[in-house]
């Protein structure tokens, strides 16, 4: 499949400025929900006419290019298999449970997969105004502004990102409160942003040093995971071995030195189903 990227990007850089007027204007104050799964996994009618906006903004320029969103995703048809084709992977909100509150710490999470590849991502947090950019190949930009990841290779010296999740599941739970425990008394400091894509984002941008994640969905890390490539980063499995972006779980590091270490003292977990 041949696909204009630069065209693909142009395009999605202008819906996302859109679409993220209606991120920041609503999170001028707190907003209603509906639960998803359980009663921390939330949707918003935001998410759904971002989700919305996006969707039918790319289709008016590439109508044969294929979705995977994460409300789309909520119905009846489940998480739809990633193909060959053009497939635009989108998290019209991460970060919900922030924007729920008007913690002003939300964005907008744009990938696109060309034969299973991940061309571009964009990450916008429309009001603080970042939008971390990146396109295969040719480095990542916050606000326009090349990026690189610190560098830093000891765990003694990484701020270390995570997540609680968004799923009370005891199993999971344990876990996470197990890996909190170890980066508090390993890493120099531990940071709970609330999203997954704003997490990896400040991995790219050299502000935090690793994030990582068990439960996370193809659509958080989608947009992420390239932009920490191309700011100098890795991105791994949480137990060492390649990324599987259906697998639910994520590791980002400023140096592979870095993500081997951090692999070898989590607590390892497999979140079930995966997105495939
Ligand atoms: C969520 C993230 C959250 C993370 C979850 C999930 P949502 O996305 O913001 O921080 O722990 O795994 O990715 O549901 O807000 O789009």
């Amino acid at each position: 499949h041949n696909v204009d990227v630069e065209k693909c990007l142009e395009v999605a850089s202008n819906l996302v400025s859109e679409a993220g007027r209606l991120i920041a204007r609503n999170n001028e104050q707190r907003q209603d929900f509906v639960c998803k799964s359980n009663d921390i996994d939330l949707v918003t009618q935001t998410d759904k006419d971002v989700e919305q906006l996006l969707m039918d903004g790319i289709r008016r320029h590439f109508p044969e290019h294929k979705f995977i969103g994460e409300e789309e995703s909520s119905g009846a048809e489940g998480v739809k298999k990633l193909t060959d084709e053009p497939t635009w992977i989108i998290d019209p909100v991460d970060g919900t449970m922030n924007f729920v509150h008007a913690f002003p710490h939300s964005c907008i999470s744009v990938g696109l997969k060309v034969n299973k590849v991940t061309e571009l991502g964009l990450v916008y947090n429309p009001i603080l105004e970042q939008r971390f950019t990146a396109r295969r190949g040719h480095g990542a930009f916050y606000n326009g502004r090349r990026i690189h990841v610190s560098g830093q290779k000891e765990l003694g010296k990484a701020l270390v990102t995570s997540e609680f999740g968004t799923t009370r599941d005891e199993a999971k739970m344990k876990v996470v409160h197990e890996n909190f425990e170890k980066m508090a008394k390993k890493a120099h400091g531990l940071r709970v942003l609330g999203s997954a894509a704003l997490n990896m984002s400040m991995v790219a941008l050299g502000a935090a040093d690793a994030n990582y994640e068990f439960g996370i969905h193809a659509w958080d890390v989608c947009a992420g995971d390239l932009i920490v490539r191309e700011a100098g980063g890795v991105v791994i499995d949480p137990a060492g071995g390649e990324f599987d972006i259906m697998s639910r779980r994520v590791l980002a590091a400023a140096t592979p030195e870095l993500a081997q270490e951090i692999s070898k003292v989590l607590t390892q977990f497999n979140p079930l189903p995966r997105d495939d």
